[in-house]
Order: structure tokens, then C-alpha cells, then sequence
């Protein structure tokens, strides 16, 4: 039987707004790089690797059809000849019938009929509305070439989506970033000679004025090092840590993925890699004055991670990456950080490309945190300590974005 506590757990839970610290969604502004709609959710890439499983077209094929013929696809395959039993197809069904519509119809054509008449502005609103999301960051980057134009023409903001300045090009391809820093005006040369340096901090302080980031991130392979002689480590360590310090911005680096293991999948190729913990407790040892926000993508560095945070108050750890991002992780890893870390933790990010998947995303892991809160509260109880309502509104609330907030503005 559901105890009182755990009702009022799941409740407060539910009613909480939360703050995504981390998505692939844009401010609608940005046109049509807000994906949306039936055909996005059937060919998010997590789709499209489980889908070419089963199928035996050729991947340029594939590639070739257009994104109408690439969701009949994968629809045939995942949800029509097998049941939808993954988390990411489980995901397209809570998305539908959050929305009322009737999924067991199978019915891919009636259901497109429907998304093609939504409005996109009210649409967006009745997606945030039912997701329960007060904010949510997007990942920027300014070597895409289709989102740098719309940020210097520059546009009026939704409130709704704040902005994180992203840099993998920077760090993991120096050569030719240095190239483009150069093509826009800043004096850097690929050796680090002159004011390189300098010169990469003003890049960085541009666009973190002109975004107006919240933090700056990168996404990182397994074999991640710090200190060290490579280019990564030398623009961090003389280029992004004084500018965090600077702009009092948090560095977010998501750690272990290996891109593009099978390129034919292009952005369903990636894959994890166990990383060093050890370098992300340098950077903070090394850099005190700086705040890390950190991730990883291997199941086996969760451990070692939160003793990272219990030995460095600059360190904050988030979400449940990728695919750490099915239920019987979530509830492990998230049981993990509340016991070793407490509340100082943001255990769930969306990650969502499609505008549609914050309900999903949410509806799946709400319950989940509710659930492993609400067993840690009723151990509590046990030793005789009963939260109040109040407190377990506090603490929620800390979980879903207030902690992450707290530490960005400490
Ligand atoms: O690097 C990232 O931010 C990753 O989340 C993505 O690159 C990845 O493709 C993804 O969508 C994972 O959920
Ligand atoms: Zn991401």
C-alpha cells in the first residue's frame, strides 16, 4: 500500500516545475531548428540505431529517402512488426497519449493528420505546460552555421529557453577552429604563440555576452586527460579557466563518448567509453576558484563521479546521459548520488532534440526520482524524522533545478 509519505512524495514531484539543464531544443526563433512533430520523434536518432537493426536497407539509402519515408520505416520496423518495448520507443507513446491521442489505433497517417494542424507557438506552450518545465537550456554553438547567423542578427528572447555556450570544435579539433576564430577576426595562431590566448577568451567572452550563457560545455571522448601537453588541455587550462573565473561561468563537461564508432549511422554512430575520473578531480583540485558541472556517459565512472563531488564543492553532477537514460539506470545511479551526495545534486537532464520529448522525458523520470526520494525519506522516518511538506517541497525543487541554480550562483 502507498503510504501517505510516498503519495505526497509523487505529488509534490509531479507539481514541481523543472529547470532542463540540458537539451538540443532551440528558442522558437530560431525557426526550424526547433524540431517537432511525429516524423522528429520516429527519427530521433536513438530511433534510427534501433530501427537499422532490424532492417536491411542500405544505410545510403536510408540516408537517401526523405524524413517522411525514413519514419514509415522505422514505425514498420519498431512499432509495427515488434512491440515498442525500448525506453526511446516507450517515449513516442507517452508523448502521444500525453497528448490524447489514441496509440493503439496504429494509426501513423491519422496521427500525422493531427500534428499538421498545430500551431507552433501554442503548441510549444501546451509541450512545456504538460512536461512541467519552467526553463530549458539549450546547447549553442557558434561554429554552427545555421544557428550563428540567427544570433548575430540577433532576435527578441523566450524566456522559457536560456542559452549554454558550447565549444567541442574548440577542444577537439584546434586546427581548424583556429581557422575559423581567424576567419572571424580573432589573432590566433594554431601553435598558441602570440595572444592566442587572450584572443580565444574574447571569442569566449563575445559569445557568452552575446548568448547571454549560463555556462559554457563540452562534450568529451573517454580518453579525456588533464593536465597534459595536448591542445584540449592547454585552451582549458589557459583559456576557459580564466574565463570562467572572469564571468564567474561553470564549465560543463559530459565525458565518454566515442563519436561516430559506425559513421554510416552519422549522429546514431556514437558510442560510450569508460573515462578518468581522476582528470575531472584535477581540473577542480587544480582550479578552486572555477565551477565544473559534470557528466558521464559510462555506467562504471557513476561511482567514482560522486566521490568526485564529495571531495570538490566546485563540482556538481548531473543527468543521466544517453544511454544511462533508461529507467533501471536512472533509478540506480539516482539512488547512488542521494546516498553518497544528498540533495547537492541535478539527477536528471532531457537531453531532448524533439520539442515533443520533454513530456516524455519527464513523465519517465519523475517517477523514478519520486520513487528513490521517497525510500530515503521513509528511512528517515524510521529513525523518526518526518519531513514536512514544506521541506520535501525544498527539497525537490533543489532536485529539478534548484540545486544546479544555487551552485551557478553561489
Ligand atoms: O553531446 C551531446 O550533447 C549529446 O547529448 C548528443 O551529442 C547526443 O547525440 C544525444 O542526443 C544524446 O542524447
Ligand atoms: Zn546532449
Amino acid at each position: 500500500m502507498t503510504s501517505a509519505l510516498r503519495q505526497t512524495v509523487s505529488d509534490v514531484v509531479q507539481k514541481t516545475p523543472v529547470f532542463d539543464i540540458h537539451t538540443h531544443l532551440y528558442d522558437p526563433a530560431f525557426g526550424n531548428l526547433l524540431l517537432w512533430g511525429i516524423d522528429e520523434l520516429l527519427t530521433y536518432h536513438y530511433l534510427v540505431a534501433e530501427s537499422l537493426r532490424w532492417l536491411d536497407t542500405p544505410y545510403d539509402k536510408f540516408w537517401a529517402a526523405s524524413k517522411t519515408e525514413q519514419a514509415d520505416l522505422i514505425w514498420d520496423a519498431l512499432f509495427v512488426k515488434h512491440s515498442p518495448v525500448s525506453e526511446a520507443c516507450r517515449g513516442v507513446l507517452t508523448v502521444l497519449n500525453q497528448l490524447g491521442l489514441d496509440v493503439k489505433k496504429r494509426d501513423l497517417p491519422s496521427l500525422r493528420q493531427w500534428f499538421s494542424q498545430q500551431e507552433p507557438g501554442a503548441y510549444i506552450t501546451r509541450i512545456c505546460d504538460l512536461a512541467n518545465v519552467r526553463k530549458v537550456a539549450m546547447t549553442n554553438s557558434p561554429f554552427d552555421d545555421a544557428e550563428r547567423p540567427v544570433w548575430e542578427r540577433g532576435f527578441g528572447r523566450d524566456p522559457r529557453f536560456v542559452a549554454a555556450l558550447r565549444i567541442d570544435p574548440l577542444l577537439c579539433d584546434w586546427p581548424n577552429a583556429a581557422q575559423r576564430l581567424a576567419g572571424w577576426g580573432y589573432q590566433v595562431s594554431v601553435d598558441f604563440s602570440g595572444q592566442t590566448y587572450a584572443e580565444i577568451r574574447r571569442f569566449l567572452a563575445d559569445w557568452t555576452k552575446r548568448i547571454g550563457a549560463q555556462y559554457c560545455m563540452v562534450s568529451l571522448p573517454p580518453d579525456f586527460a588533464f593536465p597534459g601537453e595536448s591542445d584540449m588541455a592547454r585552451i582549458i587550462e589557459h583559456a576557459i579557466m580564466p574565463h570562467g573565473r572572469e564571468h564567474g561561468q561553470a564549465f560543463a563537461l559530459m565525458i565518454g563518448v566515442r563519436r561516430l564508432v559506425n559513421p554510416q549511422l552519422r549522429l546514431a554512430g556514437d558510442s560510450v567509453g569508460a573515462a578518468d575520473v581522476g582528470a575531472v578531480e584535477r581540473l577542480c583540485a587544480a582550479f578552486p576558484d572555477n565551477k565544473f558541472l559534470c557528466t558521464m556517459l559510462a555506467r562504471e565512472n557513476q561511482h567514482a563521479l560522486c566521490i568526485a563531488a564529495r571531495k570538490f564543492r566546485n563540482l556538481h553532477v548531473f543527468g543521466c546521459w544517453w544511454f544511462l537514460n533508461v529507467p533501471g539506470l536512472i533509478e540506480e545511479i539516482t539512488r547512488m548520488r542521494l546516498e553518497l551526495i544528498g540533495l547537492s545534486v541535478t539527477p536528471q537532464h532531457s537531453d531532448c532534440r524533439v520539442l515533443d520529448q520533454l513530456t516524455y522525458k519527464w513523465a519517465h523520470s519523475r517517477p523514478i526520482i519520486a520513487k528513490v526520494l521517497a525510500d530515503k525519506y521513509e528511512g528517515l522516518a524510521a529513525a523518526g524524522w518526518e519531513p514536512t511538506r514544506a521541506e520535501i517541497e525544498r527539497d525537490v525543487h533543489d532536485l529539478l533545478g534548484g540545486a544546479f541554480e544555487k551552485f551557478l550562483g553561489a
